[in-house]
């Protein structure tokens, strides 16, 4: 428990797209609507990426080679993987679920994690993603809520397709008593079918292995696992950092040799900049500048700092540009943003949060 309070409990969404690449292909061909199709592979070769649902009756699953998919289901519909269209479907879908929390996961193409502690109910706020989902994307998803991301995962994985979820903290233990194994987030194919080695299919025979047997088996992960399959799980979102920096640059028409020619065009990048990181990282700040001139004889020079938390990036750019000789004339002008750090982390630290110990017998 937090000190002298009631427990804040977190609140995650799970939010994972039906059948994607074969539900794009079905929105972008309306002949394709309710038959099995099969995507992945091609001609005989091979394995499925995924199937939609009516594909499934006829036991075609993911990962499955192609040859054997056509030999359960000889009627199904075969095509090739269109992955643009996949990319541009996902970023239309992060855009819908991102205006409601900063903090997200995402997980491949149609997958993600949503923190949304901060609502005070988060039941309408799911509907709201999933109706918005389907109404400006064409897709449905199967959205899971639960006070951890792992339970989460495994709520929007109950009644697919087209599910909503709610795994709360009196239903755990029932809920995951039921579960096979490999239901587990972690549990992939190859440790499932070394617990099955040991005669443990279900998520209440993991329960009777003691957390020393847990470690031994899955070693340093295994601490966690066990904690997992009660219904604990402490992790937290981690945002994307694919992007490491982003830049801005431009080629003179005339060489430049003089410092305020030159410092007023990397101000025109630098306000173009800032724009950039708005929208690319709305909840990020940059802590680093950097500056390159590359001159007229064509040699680079780049000068990177730190910007002071009182300094204005413009005070900044133009410190880098006094250190630069421009005599030689500059044909070249860019501006970066580096060392991106998350606005969000430091408050959320001023806030504790307790997940329940749900079945203190087991622990
Ligand atoms: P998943 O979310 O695992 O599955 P899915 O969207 O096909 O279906 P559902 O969640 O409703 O069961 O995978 C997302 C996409 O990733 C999927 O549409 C295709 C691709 N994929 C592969 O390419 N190979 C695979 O083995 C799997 C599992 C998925």
């Amino acid at each position: 428990m937090v000190s002298g309070g009631v427990p804040l409990m977190k609140k995650f969404l799970h939010l994972d797209i039906d059948a994607f690449y074969a539900s794009v292909e079905q929105l972008d061909n309306p002949r394709l609507r309710g038959k099995p199709v099969i995507v992945g592979g091609r001609d005989n070769r091979g394995v499925v990426a995924t199937c939609s649902y009516e594909a499934r009756k006829f036991g075609v699953r993911s990962a499955m080679p192609i040859a054997i998919a056509r030999k359960k289901c000889p009627d199904g519909i075969f095509l090739p993987t269109r992955f643009a269209r996949y990319e541009e479907k996902s970023a239309e879908i992060q855009a819908v679920y991102k205006e409601y929390s900063p903090l997200y996961q995402t997980v491949g193409l149609d997958e993600a994690y949503l923190d949304v502690s901060h609502y005070a109910d988060a039941v309408p706020i799911a509907k709201e993603i999933k109706r918005r989902i389907q109404a400006e994307c064409g897709l449905t998803c199967s959205i899971g809520l639960s006070y951890n991301m792992s339970l989460a995962k495994i709520a929007s994985d109950l009644k697919k397709p087209d599910a909503f979820v709610i795994i709360r903290p009196d239903d755990a233990e029932h809920v995951l008593r039921e579960l096979p194994i490999g239901a587990i987030n972690g549990i992939g194919k190859k440790s499932q079918e070394m617990l099955e080695r040991r005669g443990i299919t279900t998520v209440e025979q993991f329960w009777q292995l003691s957390r020393d047997e847990v470690v031994k088996l899955f070693g340093k992960y295994g601490q966690s696992l066990y904690q997992r399959v009660r219904g604990i799980d402490h992790r937290e979102i981690v945002m994307d950092r694919s992007i490491k920096s982003i830049s801005r640059e431009t080629t003179l028409s005339f060489d430049l040799y003089e410092k305020e020619q030159i410092l007023q065009v990397a101000e025109e990048l630098l306000a173009e900049l800032e724009t950039d990181l708005h929208s690319e990282l709305p909840d990020c700040d940059a802590q680093t500048l950097t500056l390159k001139i590359k001159f007229s004889d064509f040699t680079n020079r780049s000068k990177q700092r730190r910007k002071q938390p009182q300094e204005s990036w413009r005070d900044l750019l133009e410190e880098l540009l006094v250190e630069v000789d421009v005599t030689r004339g500059v044909r070249l002008v860019g501006v970066g943003f580096s060392a991106f750090h998350d606005r969000h982390e430091q408050k959320g630290e001023q806030v504790r949060y307790e997940q329940l110990s749900l079945f203190p017998y087991l622990m």
